[in-house]
């Protein structure tokens, strides 16, 4: 079948069918952007595990944090399918040439930003990635069934480590709604600028990769969480959030978009570390890539003399 009755028909390009390459260059693109997101995003939480309050939220923390290098991993190894070595695209990262979301340039300041993370950033990601199970290019759409279970524990965790301290002492509850005031506008910016600032939205769309444009992912975000800040006890820091009959969804306030555009451009609180921090990681472990390589090398001498 051909690449435009394949979509038509709602089928999955699989990685040796004929695809345009500009479709392959966007699958490159997002794929790699997703996926240096998922080990960048590591780092604002891995900051909390050795000071997580208990044992439990400490292996609990470990558990999430490592299922977000898996989603790398996965998502590296979607990425790969389409022609790609996984060591260039890290390259592109640690040189500045492909992008990681925003969101992870926020520093994280005390234990309920922990929770403020799984509740609303997960949250955010759930809401963007269900429709990337239906995303026209088959490993990446299988990448993100797996992913978004996962997610889906991640965001129970932060709300209840949120309800936790929401309904704890006094200093507690300041610390939880201190923590949803700093997260609450960037994690609405995760989903991207608005449609009509959004380049690559439109041919995204009618390739089926995005299955909903940045605004209308945003809306159901916020559909979602706010009859769950109402549970929580937490307001969320914008006044203008009211439902509205006449539409049937809650009107929110104006989004500081050039927010979004300086740290995108390298110019967030934290860029600099986590980039610093990552190809810091990436350099040591060196050794570990140059052993496994020996170690393959040795391997298939050996499997080679046996034959
Ligand atoms: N941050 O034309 P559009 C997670 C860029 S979840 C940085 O609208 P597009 C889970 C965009 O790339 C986070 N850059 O672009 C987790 C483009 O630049 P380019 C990761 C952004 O691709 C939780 C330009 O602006 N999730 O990791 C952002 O159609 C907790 C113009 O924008 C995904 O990546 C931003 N927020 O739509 C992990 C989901 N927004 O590439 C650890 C998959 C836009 O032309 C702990 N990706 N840009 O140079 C997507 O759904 C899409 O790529 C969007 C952007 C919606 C992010």
């Amino acid at each position: 079948m051909s690449f435009d009755d394949l979509l038509a028909d709602d089928g999955r390009v699989e990685p040796r069918d004929e695809m345009p390459d500009a479709y392959r260059r966007t699958l490159i693109r997002q794929i790699a952007q997703h996926a240096h997101s998922e080990i960048i995003g590591m780092q604002p939480e891995g900051n909390w595990i050795s000071r997580a309050p208990s044992l439990r939220r400490k292996a609990i923390l470990m558990a999430k944090v490592q299922d977000e290098a898996g989603h790398g991993l996965y998502l590296y190894a979607a990425a790969e399918t389409l022609g790609v070595e996984r060591a260039d695209l890290l390259d592109q990262l640690h040189t500045g040439r492909q992008k990681y979301s925003s969101i992870f340039n926020y520093p994280t300041l005390s234990w309920a930003d922990v929770g403020a993370i799984g509740w609303l950033v997960d949250g955010a990601a759930i809401v963007n990635q269900v429709p990337l199970c239906r995303c026209s290019y088959g490993p990446y759409a299988r990448a993100m069934v797996r992913v978004c279970k996962e997610e889906s524990f991640h965001q129970r965790q932060g709300f209840e480590i949120l309800h936790t301290l929401a309904h704890g002492t006094p200093e507690q509850h300041a610390m939880a709604q201190d923590a949803v005031d700093r997260y609450w506008w960037p994690s609405l910016m995760m989903f991207g600028p608005p449609d009509d600032s959004s380049p690559n939205s439109a041919q995204s769309m009618a390739w089926g990769i995005k299955r909903f444009s940045n605004d209308d992912l945003r809306r159901r975000f916020v559909d979602m969480t706010v009859p769950q800040a109402e549970i929580l006890g937490l307001t969320l820091p914008d006044p203008d959030i009211r439902w509205s009959e006449e539409r049937g969804h809650y009107d929110f306030g104006p989004i500081d978009f050039t927010e979004l555009g300086e740290v995108i451009a390298g110019n967030g609180p934290c860029n600099r570390d986590r980039m610093a921090h990552r190809v810091g990681a990436h350099e040591a472990g060196a050794w570990v890539r140059d052993a496994a390589t020996a170690y393959e090398a040795k391997r298939a001498a050996r499997a080679e003399g046996a034959a």
